[in-house]
């Protein structure tokens, strides 16, 4: 039988190494899905419940391997359904393939079924987006989607007409120009070295800082000795950005962990005072945790040029991986002797640590949600995959998992997207079948995504999905109250019982709903041998402030009570309890 498109694509990925598909059928992808089932042996389709789902995952793969994601969708409403989890993939430098059908290449535009422009939809998520238009088109336009997505670290996009993919050589020659063979399935990353006048700059400047702080992200991912090394050198807290929450232990006593809303005070404080700053791997978005523009001297080491200064007005750029670029810079800076700054930053650690302690560790009722973070970070493996859904869950999870040893952690960076927290799982417990992967998600964030539990279950991926579950959308919630300074509105969630829906779908189902049974229930979920769904019952009105609150939002809170919020009462009570139990 002649060799149809669709055997092409299925071939040439194979020949980039591609292994595992994510995505769902359709009557747009038929031709894709015959040649993947006369190749299963060389790659593995993971099938998912819905295509935003199979984004997600690829992510979430890209996110944890450092490998191409690769997703598939049907025409039409497939493709649409991807969008979401490319623009987290394109927001936070994922490198992912998206792959999806078109209508008949001769009924396009002709309001026929499902003819959705996808090539058109998919031109602003997508660096690199081609239509496939015959089978000698197919290799070429392939190389040149993960040639793209991995130099970009970005999302590419292929569409192919339905009929298109049925086509084989036979019928449709090459064109004269379109030599056979001609192009390759060579990646070559770029591995530049900034000049060394550059370097010496940027090492002036730090030796000239008395109080020098780094802000580390995922730049950095594969550079905790290169970090450490110069913390240690020039005696300087790293900061880190969520997305970098594992580029260094967070028991290193050069950490002062998070940054932002969910970050720690200690974090803020270090980027408050510092006199120079470090910004490496990481365009940390939000502009006001950053020193005032002009009260820091700061460097920038990023891979994209185009992101050097996007945040704060540095003096010097230094581009190249984080890793290659600091081995060269750390030489170059003097051994402080002072290291008043970061002795400050551990001694404000050690009171935040003990602060995290206390609120963890608290045994009241209803069950406050850190309770669970902290129980769950003492049984993780030290190589344990963890992912977080967008939501107050961030906080808890920011503050209460720790980094050890070659654990990961990942959430919806920049997009800040909620529902990703399981697709991701998906895609680590598929790259590391053997390793602990754990997600923590919000009953909101899980209910957008909760068909993909049978997902687990079909494939027997070990996840355990911890769901703090407190029957409201928790972070809009507090943003009303403590941001805008407005009644809460349109943000409570008909409860769900997780634990029987779990079963339902033939995983295990656990309910913790007192802190003394958080231990065990833990330990007995994580032991499961099967996905499982541990549903954890906690207090809606414990607050995820931030580390350090500002007057303007204490304003806003007090506001906000005083407009007219139904639950003010329960709501003081709690915040008053919190504030009694840590002064006293
Ligand atoms: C797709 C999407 N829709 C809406 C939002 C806005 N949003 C951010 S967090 C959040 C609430 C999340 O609720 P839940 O998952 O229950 O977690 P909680 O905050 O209660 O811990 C919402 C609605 C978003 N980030 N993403």
């Amino acid at each position: 039988m002649a060799t149809s498109t669709a055997t092409l694509l299925v071939e040439r990925l194979s020949a980039w190494g591609v292994d595992t598909i994510f995505g769902l059928p359709g009557d747009g992808v038929n031709g894709i899905f015959e040649a993947l089932r006369t190749h299963e042996k060389r790659i593995r389709f993971v099938q998912v419940r819905h295509e935003e789902a199979a984004a997600f995952a690829a992510c979430g793969y890209a996110k944890y391997t450092g490998r191409l994601g690769v997703c598939l969708a049907t025409s039409g409403p497939g493709g649409i359904h991807l969008l979401n989890g490319l623009y987290d993939a394109k927001c936070d430098g994922q490198p992912v393939l998206a792959i999806t059908g078109h209508t008949f290449h001769d009924l396009i535009g002709t309001h026929y079924q499902q003819d959705v422009d996808l090539d058109k939809l998919f031109i602003d998520v997508a660096a690199y987006n081609q239509r496939v238009m015959g089978p000698a088109h197919v290799v070429n336009v392939v190389d040149e989607a993960i040639k793209t997505a991995l130099a970009r670290r970005t999302v590419a996009h292929i569409t192919i007409p339905k009929d298109v993919q049925d086509w084989s050589l036979d019928d449709q020659p090459r064109s004269s120009a379109n030599v056979m063979k001609h192009s390759a399935d060579l990646f070559a990353g770029a591995f530049p070295v900034p000049p060394e006048q550059l370097l010496r700059r940027a090492a002036d400047i730090i030796n000239d800082g008395k109080r020098v702080a780094i802000l580390a992200g995922r730049g950095c991912l594969g550079a905790r000795d290169e970090v450490l090394e110069l913390a240690e050198k020039i005696g300087a807290p790293i900061v880190k950005p969520l997305l970098g929450k594992a580029v260094v232990p967070d028991d290193s006593p050069y950490t002062t962990g998070g940054i932002g809303l969910l970050g720690t005070a200690p974090s803020q404080d270090a980027l408050t005072e510092c006199d120079t700053l470090l910004i490496a791997g990481t365009s940390f978005p939000y502009i006001e945790f950053y020193p005032k523009p002009g009260e820091a001297q700061a460097i920038q080491i990023d891979i994209d040029p185009s992101r050097i200064g996007v945040r704060y007005p540095v003096e010097v750029g230094l581009v190249g991986d984080c890793r290659t670029v600091l081995a060269a810079l750390t030489p170059c800076v003097e051994r402080k002797r002072h290291r008043g700054f970061l002795e400050e930053s551990q001694k404000r650690m050690k009171d935040w640590r003990k602060l995290m302690k206390d609120r963890g560790t608290r045994s009241d009722m209803p069950m406050k949600p850190q309770v669970v973070t902290y129980e769950l970070n003492k049984l993780l493996d030290d190589d344990a995959i963890v992912s977080a859904d967008s939501g107050t869950i961030a906080t808890w999870a920011a503050r209460y998992i720790d980094v050890r040893d070659r654990m990961q952690f990942s959430l919806s960076g920049s997009l800040a997207t909620m529902a990703n927290g399981l697709p991701y799982s998906i895609g680590a417990a598929i790259a590391y079948p053997q390793r602990q992967v754990v997600c923590v998600v919000g009953d909101g964030g899980f209910t957008m995504l909760m068909g993909e539990l049978a997902t687990l279950v079909k494939y027997d991926l070990r996840v355990k999905v911890i769901i703090i579950k407190n029957n409201v959308l928790g972070e809009i919630k507090w943003e009303q109250l403590v941001m805008e300074g407005n009644p809460q509105f349109g943000v409570e969630l008909q409860p769900i019982d997780f634990a029987a829906y779990a079963k339902a779908c033939g995983a295990g189902g656990f309910t913790i709903e007192k802190p003394k049974e958080a231990a065990s229930v833990l330990r007995e979920a994580l032991e499961y041998a099967g996905p499982a769904v541990v549903q954890a019952v906690v207090d809606p009105n414990e607050p995820p402030f931030p580390g350090k609150i500002s007057t303007k939002q204490a304003l806003h809170f007090a506001e906000a009570l005083a407009r007219g919020e139904r639950k003010r009462w329960d709501i003081i009570k709690t915040v008053l309890e919190d504030k009694v139990r840590e002064v006293t």
